[in-house]
């Protein structure tokens, strides 16, 4: 279990469905008692496509991802902070190589996943479409984006699909890490300059509410829509709802927010004694589905800005592959 993890009561998969389908019997009892699925064991065709559609768009995310803060890396206010940067840039790259390679063991191929993309029909995540206006969305991007991405996914270092749950132990220390250099850099704006520390306040009002909606939809209650988490709980691969994943982070970020000297832009938040946890306002979840759909402040943007440069690196593909061929004759040659 990876340092930052939890567990609780309902942490535990569920139990198989009755009666289990002929040939899955090894499957559902891996699952149950929670062992690791690999690449060559039988599963079922809608935890295999179910997994392919999560760790793409995680993929997918992570790549996305390097252009809000890439944008900054020739702005950053010092070499120091410019270093820093490209070097966490450098890592979601990194992650978005691991988690493609976790989605091909599953018979999948990159190219295909990145056309997906490309053309639409498969997605990212939302955060990844809104601007970063000033220095202080990257420390806030640090702070809340790999804060909630860290609340997500160390649960998922304990996945039921081995090569994924594998990728999500280095992906979870590197996003650790990110996390509290982002802290920092908000730390020093917050405690700098009063136009800093307005800068710091200007970029966590913008930012809060879409790190809340990292976590998706409402998985049970009146506002629930019907998703994916019950089954992929009762697969192992997601291990809480969003609703708890969220709940989670807002009760760890709050008296992160109080050492920053911030607030958070929600009247509606406070410690509640009785549920031992902090109430928080309504989320604007038509905000967050149309981002998913593709109308968020820089959709199209991210989108063009990728398909460039996929196209761009035409030529580095085919010459990696025309190596590889090259390579691989050579040791026929040398084999005969
Ligand atoms: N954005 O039933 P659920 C990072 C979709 S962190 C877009 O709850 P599920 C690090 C969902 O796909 C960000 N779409 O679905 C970094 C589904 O659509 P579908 C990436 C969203 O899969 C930091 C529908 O709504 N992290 O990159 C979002 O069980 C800084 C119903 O939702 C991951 O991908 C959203 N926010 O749970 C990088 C973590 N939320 O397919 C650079 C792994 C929901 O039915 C810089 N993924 N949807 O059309 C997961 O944990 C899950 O896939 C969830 C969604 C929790 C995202």
């Amino acid at each position: 279990m990876y340092g930052n993890d939890f567990a609780s009561p309902s942490d535990a998969p569920s139990a198989s469905p009755e009666p289990v389908e002929p040939g899955l019997e090894d499957f559902w009892r891996i699952v149950g008692e929670d062992g690791r699925i690999e690449p060559r064991d039988a599963m079922p065709e809608d935890y295999r496509s179910s997994l392919v559609r999560q760790i793409a768009q995680h993929a997918h995310s992570e790549i996305i991802g390097m252009q809000p803060e890439g944008e900054w890396i020739s702005r950053a206010p010092s070499l120091r902070r410019k270093a820093i940067l490209m070097a966490k840039v450098q890592d979601e790259a990194g992650h978005g190589l691991y988690l493609y390679a976790a989605a091909e063991t599953l018979g999948v191929d990159r190219a295909e996943l990145l056309d997906m993309l490309h053309t639409g029909r498969q997605k990212y995540s939302s955060i990844f479409n809104y601007p970063t206006l000033t220095w202080a969305d990257i420390g806030t991007i640090g702070w809340l984006v790999d804060g909630a991405a860290i609340v997500n996914q160390v649960p998922l270092c304990r996945c039921s699909y081995g090569p994924y749950a594998r990728a999500m132990v280095r992906v979870c220390k590197e996003e650790s890490f990110h996390q509290r250099q982002g802290f920092e850099a908000l730390y020093t704006l917050s405690h700098g300059t009063p136009q800093q520390h307005e800068m710091a306040q200007d970029a966590v009002d913008r930012w809060w509410w879409p790190s809340l909606m990292m976590f998706g939809p409402h998985d049970s209650g009146p506002h629930a829509t019907a998703g994916h988490t019950a089954k992929s709980m009762a697969w192992g691969v997601k291990r809480f709802s969003n609703d708890d994943l969220r709940q989670r982070f807002v009760d760890m970020t709050v008296p992160q927010a109080e050492a920053l000297g911030l607030t958070l832009p929600d009247p509606d938040l406070r410690w509640n004694e009785s549920r031992g946890h902090y109430d928080f306002g309504e989320i604007d979840f038509n905000e967050l589905f149309e981002v998913i759909k593709g109308n968020g402040p820089c959709n199209a943007e991210r989108m063009a800005n990728r398909r460039r440069a996929h196209e761009e690196g035409a030529w580095v593909r085919e010459a990696a592959t025309a190596y590889a061929e090259k390579t691989a004759a050579r040791r026929t040659a040398g084999a005969a």
